[in-house]
């Protein structure tokens, strides 16, 4: 046994030192014996495995107990949660419930939860799904600091707060601002702010408004969300927007060191249409493709705060926000023309590089951030829009373009200085210098790639080394599931010359967008709930915790029946509780347990409860019992060897 793992540890120093072509070769008659017999060159050709995929293996399998290096929270799309995944592993670590309940985690089922669910959806009308595109780490001096993170809603125009203590959703906030978002959510080098830009222009604040207005009526906005960091909270009320014109804002990015104080946002149908293909006019697409340019915008928000502290807004929706007219007179608003349909403005880490890739073209654009604020000092502007809105000349905003490829997207960076741009048309990375503006390579994805992620890739230190290619499209990729298929992350190594594709990650749960990526040694995370009876939405002792057994109790009080609760390896006290048909019933559950891992669930059939009782941890759900008969409740976590015991009865006595 012993002599085997020796030679397996002979046999891959082998493989990764010399390629395992020198290993074919050079052992002879001493092939390298692994696990299970069969040498490593027995596995290559039974498997037919070639040198590139044993290399590519070498480089990402992580043996049991073994951590990860990287964490990646990408989007979940529809889902509406953020999904966890370690790097190099890709091994899937967690979901994180967001915008969708989420059963295991008890998420939507407790009060807390329900509230933060109902917080961001239209009154009486629950939002079942959301489609989550961005998120963005919480900041600190423009480096990820692994406390929070932050996602929007595209179709809801909501954002989350996610702590990164539990990894668990906080708080949802929707402005009644806008109907959609985008352009969320992007933080500011400090996280004072979350930015969210919205996307399909319509009447601020939500009224009616026919479509032969939109040029007077419908508008866009961006919103500057203001985070507490401390109360890990987002303030609504410190809160503001900067109203823009109804143009489809994309995404944005925020400025850091030389560019600190700006922000910059893309935008897509500056030609306004509409769609309306039953009278005869153009579909939205094409009608959104007329001009050759489209504009980036430009915004101040440092100095738009001081406006917002000037009390120059009007408030619609109960946002403070500055008018257009506003905007363009005190200087916060200005636009540069881009490439048509441009989606990706990433912001180099040296602060002053702003790159935009336009859909439509071949290029990325390199704005140069000091040769636009001279122009704007100057006041070198080639026009306005039709809102008035001062258009700095193209040519001379920029610092160059390199070419690209058919539809460059987003754009990464490492640490060497190189730029990676995700080429949709062509399945391709492209990896650039950013010093020279020169290609230097392009490695095929499969296929239909989006977002990239590259390590700590929008940050002001990126770390190089693995970038995630985010891929549509899995045609011919994996065994069929169907005609909807699995999306592809691809893992890259990046920290050589030449990129290479070590491993795809079917992602089967709703389409993500974009992913952000942080060494796990700036995740603190908390091991459980201590002491135990934590609220962990307040993270503070809840009022209804029961800390031991002694305090186990049911009271009836005029709002119904409290159910004082304790879980603890393995039951449920009281086990048994008698209730009235149509009594409102309150129960408070603790869980005692102050060992890892030892969580209780607790679920009542038919009554659509479940909840997750983290060692610690208080869950509170009130319910009515509106059907009589007899309701066993259970512990749905396996937590013990008597975990099938771990169960009780709901009686509810016919009225
Ligand atoms: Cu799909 Cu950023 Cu919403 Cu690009 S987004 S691909
Ligand atoms: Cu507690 Cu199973």
């Amino acid at each position: 046994m012993q002599l085997r793992s020796k030679r397996l540890i002979a046999a891959l120093g082998v493989l990764s030192a010399f390629g395992v072509a020198a290993a074919m070769f050079s052992c002879g008659g001493q092939e390298p014996k692994i696990s299970g017999g069969a040498s490593v060159q027995q596995l290559m050709q039974a498997r037919n495995l070639s040198e590139a995929d044993v290399t590519a293996a070498l480089k990402t399998y992580t043996p049991t107990g073994r951590k990860e290096e990287f964490l990646l929270f990408a989007s979940g799309g529809h889902g509406g949660n953020l999904i966890v995944i370690g790097v190099p592993s890709m091994r899937i670590l967690k979901y994180i419930g967001v915008f969708t309940p989420e059963p295991w985690q008890g998420y939507g089922f407790d009060e807390e939860t329900k509230a933060i669910l109902a917080e961001g959806s239209p009154k009486g009308h629950p939002l079942t799904w959301g489609d989550m595109h961005h998120p963005a780490l919480s900041e600190t001096n423009a480096d990820y600091d692994g406390q929070f993170i932050f996602v929007n809603d595209k179709a809801n125009a909501r954002i989350a707060v996610v702590s990164l203590a539990d990894f668990a959703t906080k708080q949802i906030v929707h402005s009644g601002l806008i109907m959609n978002d985008h352009g969320g959510t992007f933080v500011t080098p400090n996280t004072e702010y979350v930015i969210e830009t919205a996307q399909l222009a319509a009447p601020l604040g939500g009224a009616y408004a026919p479509l032969d207005q939109f040029n007077e009526k419908y508008r866009g906005a961006q919103i500057y969300w203001k985070f507490d960091r401390a109360a890990g909270r987002i303030i609504p009320a410190e809160s503001w927007a900067i109203e823009l014109p109804p143009y489809m804002q994309d995404l944005a990015d925020a400025g850091k060191l030389a560019s600190d104080g700006w922000a910059f946002c893309n935008s897509v149908n500056t030609e306004r249409a509409t769609g309306g293909l039953a009278e005869g006019k153009p579909a939205l697409e094409s009608g959104a493709s007329q001009n050759d340019m489209d504009f980036l915008h430009l915004i101040n928000w440092r100095k738009a705060e001081q406006v917002v502290k000037a009390g120059k807004t009007q408030t619609i929706a109960g946002m403070r926000v500055i008018s257009l007219a506003t905007a363009i007179a005190e200087g916060l608003l200005y636009f540069v023309p881009e490439p048509k349909s441009p989606h990706g403005v990433d912001i180099a880490p040296n602060g002053t590089d702003i790159v935009v890739s336009g859909k439509l073209d071949t290029h990325a654009s390199v704005y140069d951030f000091n040769k636009m604020m001279a122009l704007i000092e100057q006041k070198r502007f080639e026009g306005a829009d039709p809102y008035g809105v001062p258009i700095l000349p193209f040519r001379e905003s920029l610092r160059g373009q390199v070419e690209l490829g058919l539809g460059p997207l987003h754009t990464q960076y490492d640490d060497k200085g190189f730029a990676y741009t995700s080429i949709f048309l062509e399945s391709k990375v492209a990896k650039w210098s950013l010093k020279d503006l020169q290609l230097l390579d392009k490695t095929a994805v499969h296929y239909n790639i989006g977002h990239i992620s590259a390590a700590e890739g929008d940050a002001l230190h990126p770390q190089g080394k693995y970038l995630v290619a985010m891929n549509k499209w899995a045609i011919d990729r994996f065994s069929s599931v169907g005609p909807l298929l699995p999306q592809n992350f691809q893992l890259l190594d990046i920290s050589g010359e030449k990129p290479v594709v070590v491993y795809d990650m079917p992602l089967p749960l709703g389409e993500p967008h974009y992913a952000q990526m942080i060494n796990v040694d700036k995740i603190k995370t908390i091991d459980m709930y201590t002491p135990a009876g934590m609220n962990p939405v307040t993270m503070q002792p809840d009022p209804n915790a029961t800390t031991s057994e002694e305090r186990v109790r049911i009271e009836r009080r005029g709002d119904g029946v409290h159910v004082y609760m304790v879980l603890v390896r393995s039951h449920l006290n009281p086990d048994v509780i008698e209730v009235k048909q149509g009594e409102k019933v309150h129960i408070h559950a603790t869980s005692i347990e102050q060992a890892l891992d030892a969580t209780h669930g607790f679920c009542i059939d038919m009554y659509n409860i479940n909840l997750s009782i983290e060692p610690g941890k208080v869950c509170n759900v009130t319910f009515t019992a509106d059907r009589a008969g007899v309701f066993p409740f259970y512990c749905t976590e396996f937590c013990s060897a008597l975990h099938l015991e771990m169960a009780g009865y709901l009686l509810v006595k016919p009225s």
